[in-house]
């Protein structure tokens, strides 16, 4: 078993390496090993000079993101810094990968710095809620100066080796296979210590520094930590080093205990947990070099684009040359869009085959089929891809409400079914769902699963349930919603409750905006409708007011399509339904609203951890995140649910339900959870599946 860190002696010079794949995250294993190597080497006569350094693909990438849920353990990350800077031998470190948080932290403390040409540099901690903790608000502006700090940690997007040599981040940029030997020649000719604590040089124009300081708080909305970041960066500005020390660990410890934070850590590894489908222990992805598409609607122009540019040649099949003058303006239109704002590459278009015929997919080596949500075109189109799809080309369909089963049947070919489900706009929404049916094979999940992942994006496995994980929880907090309205609830005032709460759009105006005939075909095609189900979109539909795209819907909407008051209509059509309806009224507040929609999800997300839909809770936060905008610092429904504790959770439901029995009906997982008093976090893990 190698070491997390070993030292190794090179005549006078001693290599500490630091070894703790995937990333040499700064664990408490390899603080404490890295202790003991520095010791050892400053305690030992024949050593000059020390050189860190580490093994695998980069210089520590950070902390430990998953201790920060436990007690912390000695020595702290900050107290080993100190020891590298107060050392009387010079410390070079030798930078090499992605050096992140701690890691570049670490760096800083040493008295020199070279870094690998391809090295990226930086401070991401505000995207986990926190703050560079080990002395980084302190020693990065006596290095780089205000502005440039202040850049870095409220952005936390790492800059190159190149900018950070011109910055003064580092001292020297040096090839790969010459790192360590550049390294150590600096330790060898360095004889002085130079401590980044005592650099001043950075803050002469004290007023110039103030000034941006006071800009940046200017700056409305700022999160607990951007906040506690500039407070710790005017520190290291106006305090002794030392008492700014103090005042970042005070703002540390602050953050760490922040909601915010553990929501942001807990979506950190929910994404990365969610992409470990079952099947890539099972098989290996195919090629893919051509994806096929099958209708270049607003899906499927969106999902054709997002596959041009990630370098994929793109077949695409639509209907008649209106369709396929159509799927050209809608691409074109895209790519427009990106070039423009520097998100698309120029050669994109370079591999875009747009055609009428379906044997133009006889080379392709996965399809998506993006047609209308119409059972029987999607079947017609399947047997079509059945007859004319090369053997093992994947056959995906984007729907997620319909049965796939009878498309694979249809196709022939039932292992190489299941559901690419993308959300729009395609090209931008970072979500897969991958709807696996029970007859696909593992191959094809792989082969989907390393699609989404070449395109940027992040799949999540689902069973083929209709309405797969994300569009199940959208069902229960739009039903939980519309049940507001029958208690009292304005559409207006649910949408605002629940931009505050931080969704990007309330459920009202989400469904005006994408359009109320979409879901109105779906309710006119289920066999048993729910019959607790609002009539008013039903009304509304059947009074051609689809929302945005009719000028009126929930609310009314300009010849541009701006969003106006309410629709006067939708609130008479309301007002009568309520009386025909009466439930008992609630007081509407926007607490309450929020409360019963939170509370809707997670009781819906329980029954879809019950019924194997979703593999784990996180996975149900990572489709809320990054299919519906969820707001990230809070984690996700789930993760929400075990703050709340699924107790609480039940308890709730079971007082909601006392009003309105027909609409709460807690999950039995929930109940049972509640019962033993667990939580979601440990479902799966204790054997609680069924
Ligand atoms: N701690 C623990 N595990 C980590 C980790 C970390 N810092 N970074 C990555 N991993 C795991 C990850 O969960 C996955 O595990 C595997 O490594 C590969 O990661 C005191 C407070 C470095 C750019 O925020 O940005 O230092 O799934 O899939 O796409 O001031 O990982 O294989 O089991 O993301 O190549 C600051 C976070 C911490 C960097 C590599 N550092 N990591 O990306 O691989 S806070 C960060 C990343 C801190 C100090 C503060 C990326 C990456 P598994 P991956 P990748």
């Amino acid at each position: 078993m190698t070491q997390p860190v070993r030292l190794e002696r090179h005549g006078a010079l001693a290599l500490i390496v630091v070894h703790n794949p995937p990333v040499n995250a700064l664990s408490a294993a390899v603080r404490q090993g890295l202790e003991a190597c520095l010791h050892e080497a400053m305690e030992d006569a024949d050593i000059s000079a020390v050189l860190l350094a580490a093994d695998g693909r980069t210089f520590p990438a950070g902390a430990d993101i998953s201790e920060f849920n436990s007690p912390p353990q000695a020595p702290a990350l900050g107290d080993l810094c100190n020891m590298i800077e107060t050392s009387e031998k010079p410390v070079v470190a030798a930078l090499h990968g992605t050096v992140l948080g701690g890691g570049l932290e670490l760096a800083m403390a040493a008295h020199y710095r070279v870094a690998e040409e391809t090295t990226l540099l930086g401070l991401p901690e505000v995207k986990l809620g926190l703050l560079p903790g080990a002395g980084g608000t302190q020693r990065t502006p006596r290095l780089v100066g205000i502005k440039v700090a202040l850049d870095m940690m409220l952005s936390g997007l790492p800059i190159k080796a190149v900018d950070a040599d011109r910055l003064g981040l580092i001292d020297k940029v040096s090839p790969l296979k010459t790192l360590r030997v550049d390294a150590a020649a600096l330790a060898a000719e360095m004889r002085d210590v130079r401590r980044t604590r005592d650099a001043r040089s950075q803050f002469e124009d004290g007023a110039a520094c103030m000034a941006d300081i006071a800009a940046r708080r200017s700056v409305p909305g700022r999160p607990l930590a951007s906040r506690k970041i500039i407070d710790c960066v005017e520190a290291a500005l106006l305090v002794p080093f030392e008492i700014g020390l103090d005042m970042e660990r005070d703002a540390f410890t602050e953050c760490l205990a922040s909601d915010a934070s553990a929501g942001l850590r807990h979506a950190f590894f929910a994404e990365r947990h969610a992409t470990k489908f079952p099947e890539l222990a099972q098989a290996k992805p195919q090629q893919v070099d051509t994806v096929g598409v099958v209708g270049a609607g607003l899906m499927g122009s969106g999902i054709a684009m997002a596959c041009l540019d990630a370098g994929f040649a793109v077949t695409v099949v639509e209907q008649g040359e209106a369709g396929v003058t159509g799927a050209l303006a809608r691409i074109g239109a895209l790519y427009e869009k990106g070039l423009a704002k520097g998100q698309m590459g120029e050669g994109a278009l370079t591999d875009l085959n747009l055609t009428t015929g379906m044997e133009a997919l006889g080379t392709a080596d996965l399809i998506i089929e993006c047609a209308s949500e119409d059972a029987q075109v999607k079947r017609d189109i399947f047997t079509r891809l059945g007859l004319v799809a090369k053997p093992g080309t994947v056959l995906a369909s984007n729907t997620s409400y319909l049965d796939l089963e009878p498309l694979a049947r249809a196709s022939g070919r039932m292992p190489d079914v299941l559901a690419l489900h993308f959300f729009a706009p395609a090209h931008r929404m970072s979500l897969v769902e991958i709807g696996v049916p029970d007859a696909a094979n593992a191959q094809a999940v792989a082969t989907a699963h390393g699609l989404a992942k070449v395109l940027g994006k992040t799949p999540v496995r689902s069973t083929a349930a209709p309405g797969l994980i994300g569009n199940q929880m959208l069902t229960a907090y739009r039903a939980t919603a519309d049940r507001l309205l029958l208690r009292g609830a304005q559409p207006a005032q649910v949408d605002a409750a629940m931009r505050s709460f931080g969704m990007p759009m309330g459920p009202y105006e989400a469904q005006d905006y994408s359009g109320l005939d979409i879901a109105w075909a779906r309710r006119k095609a289920m066999k048993n409708p729910d019959p607790e189900a609002l009539l008013l979109p039903d009304i509304l539909c059947e009074a051609e007011q689809f929302g945005r795209k009719s000028g009126k819907g929930y609310y009314v909407y300009n010849s541009e399509g701006k969003r106006g008051a309410a629709n006067p209509e939708m609130l008479t059509m309301l007002a009568g339904e309520r009386r025909m309806r009466p439930l008992a009224r609630l007081a509407i507040t926007p607490e309450l609203i929020q409360d019963h929609l939170l509370v809707a999800l997670i009781n819906a997300g329980a029954g879809l951890l019950e019924a194997g839909t979703a593999a784990r809770p996180g996975d149900i936060d990572v489709v809320m995140v990054h299919g519906f905008g969820y707001p990230r610092h809070k984690g996700g429904p789930m993760h929400q649910a075990d703050a709340l504790t699924p107790f609480e959770v039940a308890r709730r439901i079971n007082l909601y339900a006392q009003a309105d029995p027909a609409h709460w009906h807690p999950a039995p997982l929930l109940s049972r959870l509640a019962a033993e008093r667990m939580r979601f976090s440990q479902y799966g893990a204790a054997g609680m599946q069924k």
